[in-house]
């Protein structure tokens, strides 16, 4: 598939335009950006429809460049812009802090062009005179510098998901092919993967080798074996294909599952019972007990069966051992999404379409929740244009049946922690998410306190992405979490596990923390299009990963409770 490459040379485009000082065109082309990234379906499947410009974002100037891209695997339009500015512009902007038009400036002034230049510079306190910077600014880019480099070459799992889901179904296809799993981290469902690891099983492996490594996703071989090989994919990932013999399939698939950790610990139990166990089986002396299926590896084993998203040797096998696993939430087990955008604010869909997408999947309610005044960038919704939007869904609600939405805003807890719409029009509204899209950078108290004194508006019904962070991009902003904690359990104001791939916040082990302090949370996708509304899993997905069940989600509550939950 070549979405994630349309997907980031769009972005590549849409960040040159930035640097360029552009002023509308660069969010056009992250829009496109957004909606191909989000695509299940292989985008040249779409481009043979003659069907491109039904995506959301896309019209007639970036359909071309797609297209371009589809047929040449580069963009001219883009090549062009480099050449004009020739910096490592991804690489530069993965560092927090540094946005386009600080590169501008850096390479103008300080011809700095890859992180390599950028850390000179600050070493140098270069970059401390430069207008706009301190000498605080310039420490804080040398931190993030590291967090840069250590984020470098993992791969964010809600991107890569659709590559990984495609290539497994491209070897399910495969005649000789009987059996196919995907291991490693993405089984685990880790917010950022560093290979894929697949196994199979088959009577024909040298068959299955020469398909796999002549799929149009592979890029190029790095070994190629009957029982392994490793190839680069397009998207610059690695993958790792192993052929297993039938009867080791489960511990084979228990063993590359992972964790690493959680092995070694499997292991040492398994030590204690006077066994054996390894990729290849559960053993007891020469003798093969278990290891076909996970189940009867865990069962021989005298312990629970442990979902792969908690193999992260976090307690899990301890209470697998007492029996006393929690029931996680199921990924069936949401009733409906609390937080999307529509074209009102930086959505790319209108309500009915949202609505309608939301009844597809089977939802019972949706809230839509767009930006509000002070976020400017993000088109916020100014009160009169929030009450026509009410009136708006009113209608809506009148046409569609079978699904209720509900009104809402994602209203802009400011850098004094106020709100930035009057508690007269929140009071109007069925669902009040809150959140921080500004001043990131104030002292642990302040950012606590803004959101605490959010909790204590009435209206106020969740905490959005709570902490702030952005994988691969932002750090958590710093937090009083314990106080967060009690505060939300005493108000009733809920925290959210934001599903968007690079949100995933709270995180698997700050959603851990909130349900073992007996917080309720809300599971919502954040949704910017209709495509994005599949991106639930990935926030179950955490919630399972933090060990939460359906109890301890708010909208896995049919609507009459859930609105009774609203009520504060
Ligand atoms: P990744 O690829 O960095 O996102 O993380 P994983 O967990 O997929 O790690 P990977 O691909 O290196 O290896 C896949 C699994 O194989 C890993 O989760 C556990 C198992 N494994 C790999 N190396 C070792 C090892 O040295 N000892 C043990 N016990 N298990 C290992
Ligand atoms: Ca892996
Ligand atoms: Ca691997
Ligand atoms: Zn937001």
């Amino acid at each position: 598939m070549d979405n994630l490459k349309v997907a980031e040379i769009l972005e590549e485009i849409a960040d040159m335009l930035d640097i360029k000082g552009e002023k509308y065109k660069p969010r056009a082309y992250r829009r496109a950006a957004l909606s191909v990234r989000s695509l299940s379906e292989d985008i040249k499947k779409i481009k043979e429809r003659g069907e491109l410009k039904e995506i959301p974002g896309v019209g007639k100037a970036i359909e071309g460049k797609i297209e371009e891209i589809l047929e040449s695997g580069s963009s001219k339009y883009l090549d062009d812009l480099k050449q004009e500015i020739p910096v490592d512009v991804d690489s530069l902007l993965s560092v927090e802090g540094v946005g386009p038009k600080t590169i501008k400036t850096l390479h103008e002034k300080l011809k700095v062009k890859n992180i390599d230049d950028l850390e000179e510079a600050a070493k140098n306190n270069k970059i401390r005179d430069l207008g706009g910077f301190g000498k605080k600014s310039e420490q804080k880019i040398l931190e993030n510098i590291d967090f840069a480099r250590k984020s470098k070459g993992r791969f964010i799992l809600g991107y890569i998901e659709p590559i990984v889901k495609n290539l497994k179904n491209k070897l399910e296809n495969f005649q000789y092919v009987e059996k196919v799993e995907i291991a490693g981290s993405f089984r685990r469902r880790k917010e950022t993967i560093g290979d894929i690891d697949i196994l199979v099983v088959t009577k024909r492996p040298t068959e299955v080798m020469d398909f796999f490594t002549t799929l149009d996703d592979v890029d190029g071989i790095i070994v190629k074996g009957d029982s392994k090989s490793t190839v680069r994919l397009k998207e610059g990932l690695d993958c790792d294909i192993r052929v297993i013999d039938n009867k080791s399939f489960g511990s084979a698939l228990l063993y590359f599952t992972g964790s690493k950790q959680t092995n070694i610990e499997m292991r040492k139990i398994s030590i204690k019972k006077g066994l054996k166990l390894s990729e290849y089986g559960l053993f007891k002396g020469e003798m093969q007990i278990a290891g076909e299926t996970e189940e009867e590896v865990f069962q021989k084993l005298g312990m629970k069966y442990i979902e792969p998203e908690l193999r992260e040797n976090r307690g899990e096998i301890e209470v697998s051992l007492e029996g006393k696993l929690p029931k996680l939430i199921g990924y069936n087990d949401i009733k409906g999404d609390l937080q999307m955008h529509t074209k009102w604010s930086d959505g790319v869909n209108t309500v009915e379409q949202m609505a309608k997408a939301g009844k597809d999947l089977g939802y019972e309610y949706i809230a839509i929740t767009d930006h509000t005044g002070s976020l400017r960038i993000a088109g916020g919704l100014n009160e009169k244009e929030i009450k026509r939007q009410m009136k708006e869904i009113d209608k809506v609600n009148q046409k569609i049946n079978g699904i209720t939405i509900l009104k809402g805003v994602e209203v802009n807890i400011q850098s004094d922690g106020k709100l930035d719409v009057s508690n007269k029009l929140l009071e109007e509204l069925d669902i009040v998410v809150a959140s921080i899209h500004t001043g990131f950078r104030q002292t642990k108290e302040k950012m606590t306190g803004r959101i605490i004194s959010a909790m204590e508006n009435e209206n106020v019904n969740i905490i959005a992405h709570p902490t702030g962070r952005k994988i691969k991009e932002r750090k958590a902003y710093e937090l009083d979490f314990d106080k967060i904690l009690k505060k939300s359990k005493e108000t009733n104001t809920f925290l959210e596990i934001n599903s968007y791939p690079i949100r995933l916040d709270l995180n698997d082990i700050n959603t851990k923390r909130a349900i073992e302090s007996g917080c309720k949370l809300a599971i919502n996708t954040d949704a910017h299009s209709t495509n994005h509304l599949r991106y639930m899993e990935l926030g179950i997905a955490t919630a399972r990963r933090g060990w939460a069940g359906k109890k301890n989600m708010i909208n896995t509550l049919p609507l009459k409770k859930l609105r009774k939950i609203l009520e504060k």
